[in-house]
C-alpha cells in the first residue's frame, strides 16, 4: 500500500522536526511500514489535500487523514501482520493519556527553550509566519521567550519523572520492545534534536539511556535523521 505523509521541513528540506510527524515516522519504522515523506512548509497549506490544515497528513489509497494519534490507530488496524505497538481498545485508550501527558507536560516544558531555534531552522518564507503566530501565542518576542533556558532545565527533568519511574521496569515504555508510548515520548526529543543543541538530559539520566535506545531502534532511522545544527 502506497503511503505518503506531508512532513514539516526546515530551510533544509531534509530536516524534519515536527513532533507529531515523528510519532508517525517512528510508528512506521517500528512496524516496518514503508512511508514516503513529502517535505512541507508552514506556508504551504494549499498543498495539503482539501480540508486538511496540519501535518502529519497521511495520503493513502482510500483518501487522506490528519491527527497523528488517529493515523497511528489506522496503521495498527490496516497492518495487522506487523508488530503491534498499540494493542487493543484498552491499550489505545491508555495511550491517549500518554499522548496528552507528552503534549501538556513534556512538549510544554520544552517549547520555550527551543522556539527561537525552530525559527532559525525555518525557510525564510516560513520565518515571518512562525514569528508572528508564535509571538502572538506567547505574548513576547521569540528571543525573550527562549532567553534563560539554562534556568529551566530542571523543570524539563521534573516533567519527565513519570517516564523515569516507568523505565525502572524495562528498557522501553512498551516493555522489552518499543511501543507507541515510546514514540509519543520520543517525538518531542526528535523535535528538539532536529533543530537545536539544547539538551535537558544528563548522561546519567535513565531517560538519556532510553533515548539512546530509541535513536538506535528500527535500524537507527532517528539517529540518521538530518539536523539543522
Ligand atoms: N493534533 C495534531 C497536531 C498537529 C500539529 O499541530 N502540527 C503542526 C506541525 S508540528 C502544524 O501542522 N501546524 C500548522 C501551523 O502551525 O500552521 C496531531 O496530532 O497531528
Amino acid at each position: 500500500m502506497r503511503l505518503q505523509m506531508f512532513d514539516l521541513a526546515g530551510a533544509d528540506p531534509a530536516v524534519r522536526f515536527s513532533p507529531y510527524c515523528w510519532r508517525i515516522r517512528m510508528a512506521c519504522a517500528l512496524k516496518g511500514i514503508a512511508l514516503e515523506t513529502l517535505p512541507w512548509r508552514f506556508t504551504e497549506a494549499a498543498l495539503l489535500p482539501a480540508g486538511h490544515k496540519s501535518v502529519p497528513t497521511l495520503v493513502h489509497p482510500g483518501g487522506a487523514m490528519s491527527e497523528s494519534f488517529d493515523i497511528a490507530v489506522w496503521l495498527e488496524e490496516q497492518f495487522p501482520d506487523t508488530p503491534a505497538i498499540m494493542g487493543d481498545a484498552l491499550g489505545i485508550a491508555h495511550l491517549r493519556l500518554i499522548a496528552a501527558w507528552t503534549e501538556a507536560q513534556v512538549s510544554a516544558a520544552l517549547v520555550r527553550n527551543v522556539v527561537l531555534d525552530i525559527w532559525s531552522a525555518l525557510a525564510p518564507e516560513d520565518q515571518a509566519y512562525f514569528r508572528e503566530s508564535r509571538e502572538r501565542r506567547f505574548g513576547a518576542s521569540l528571543e525573550f521567550v527562549q532567553d534563560g533556558r539554562e534556568g529551566r532545565v530542571e523543570a524539563v527533568r521534573t516533567a519527565l519523572q513519570p517516564a523515569r519511574m516507568a523505565l525502572r521496569k524495562g528498557p522501553f515504555l512498551g516493555g522489552e520492545r518499543p511501543s507507541f508510548a515510546d514514540c509519543l515520548l520520543f517525538a518531542p526529543f526528535m523535535w528538539v534534536r532536529s533543530i537545536s543543541l539544547f539538551d535537558p538530559l544528563e548522561p546519567s539520566d535513565a531517560i538519556f539511556a532510553w533515548r539512546e535506545r530509541m535513536l538506535d531502534a528500527a535500524g537507527g532511522v532517528a539517529r540518521a535523521a538530518a539536523r539543522a545544527v
